[in-house]
């Protein structure tokens, strides 16, 4: 096949709520959409891909209006003067540009979207998926009292998320956590998220969060600093995961051998796209290392890709693949929801899902038709 053109479409999504954590609050999303254009023996064939990236380079350095002059600038051009291609080229051809794993995750994902749905072929079977349906947990902000947490809390609980991750930094972390076990017991799956708010100074500390049998801790510290998540975990019961660490599957195998993680949350666009997702799902299942897909507020068409890939067998602890209602009142897409705590699987051809027409204008702001 050959790339014809791109679609660069900005949406703007206001979350349900303000979503804090660490590093900042969102209240409205702005998104960067691809839809690529492909040409190949049976026609034409379009295909989707979010880019996750946020508005300020605050969780990672990668900010949306980057992504959208890297694409312009750079990629798109390569790929346009690749001549053939399919979804299993884009990584490689740009691979000489460094970085930008959110832009590139985006596109590729567009492209495979686009191949497999003139191929008929699911993503979900595409990426080797093995469930029909994947148990979801919810990510929970950080709240303005324990109070409204516990309420916030008991909401999802009864909506039947299976495990619920709470945001901590510096001054919210034992007391809500504490708070949470407390109120729902011994029973219910809590993790938590610090998004590299913490040092290693701070290890006597976390350890205070060791009795509340917590699943995991994620990304306490510094996304460079894996030599000191390797030390925190020598001084901490609760099992460590990286987030913003593991950037690639060669930095995930380090990760493991430095003992720096005992999970690895797998977000596709934080690491170039589903299938270096994969390759780091194989390499933390050969190392016996559980992943978990994580999430980015995504709208319909990012959640549809990431709930295949949470199919996938070494996704043994539920992910951050919450409902649409989760994060918005209206999706782009036909919503997702939560049937006994699960999300069900796309199985129709690509990722299984596209934007509803009127949806997808009511919330675009902005849109560029990209052509060699
Ligand atoms: O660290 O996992 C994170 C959202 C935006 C940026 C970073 C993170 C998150 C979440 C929400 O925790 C996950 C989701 O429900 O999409
Ligand atoms: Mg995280």
């Amino acid at each position: 096949m050959n790339l014809t053109g791109v679609e660069l479409r900005r949406i703007s999504m206001p979350l349900v709520a303000p979503f804090r954590t660490s590093f900042g609050t969102e209240s409205t999303r702005d998104i960067l959409l691809l839809r690529a254009v492909l040409d190949g023996p049976s026609g034409e064939s379009e295909g989707w891909g979010e880019c996750v990236a946020m508005s300020d380079p605050l969780y990672s350095s990668e900010y949306v209006e980057a992504t959208v002059d890297v694409l312009k600038r750079f990629f798109l051009p390569k790929l346009f003067a690749a001549g053939h291609l399919d979804g299993s080229l884009v990584g490689h051809i740009l691979e000489p540009f460094k970085g930008h794993w959110m832009s590139k995750a985006a596109i590729e994902t567009a492209v495979l979207d686009a191949e497999l749905r003139a191929a008929g072929r699911s993503f979900a079977r595409e990426l080797g998926a093995v469930r029909e349906q994947v148990p979801c947990g919810v990510s929970v902000g950080i709240a303005d009292s324990i109070d409204r947490l516990l309420d916030e809390v008991a909401g999802y609980v009864s909506a039947g998320y299976v495990r619920i991750k709470l945001k901590i930094q510096p001054g919210w972390d034992v007391e809500p956590v504490r708070a949470v076990r407390e109120r729902f017991g011994d029973d219910l799956l809590i993790q938590v998220d610090a998004n590299t708010a913490y040092t290693l100074q701070d290890a006597r500390h976390l350890a205070k969060l060791d009795p509340f049998n917590l699943l995991l801790m994620e990304q306490p510290l510094p996304e460079e600093d894996v030599l000191g998540h390797a030390e925190l975990a020598k001084l901490v019961r609760t099992p460590i995961c990286l987030d913003e660490s593991i950037t690639s599957a060669r930095t995930a195998a380090a990760a493991i051998s430095l003992g720096a993680c005992s999970i690895i949350n797998i977000k596709p666009g934080r690491v170039g796209g589903y299938l270096e997702a994969r390759r780091i799902h194989d390499v933390a299942a050969a190392h016996g290392i559980a992943v978990w897909c994580g999430g980015m507020l995504e709208t319909g068409i990012g959640r549809a890709a990431n709930v295949a890939l949470a199919a996938l067998p070494g996704f043994t602890l539920p992910g951050d693949t919450s409902a649409s209602d989760r994060y918005y009142k209206t999706d782009i897409t036909e919503p997702f929801v939560l049937s006994d705590g699960h999300l069900d699987v796309p199985a129709g051809p690509g990722i299984g899902v596209a934007p509803l027409p009127d949806q997808l204008a009511a919330v675009t702001t902005q849109t560029e038709w990209v052509t060699p």
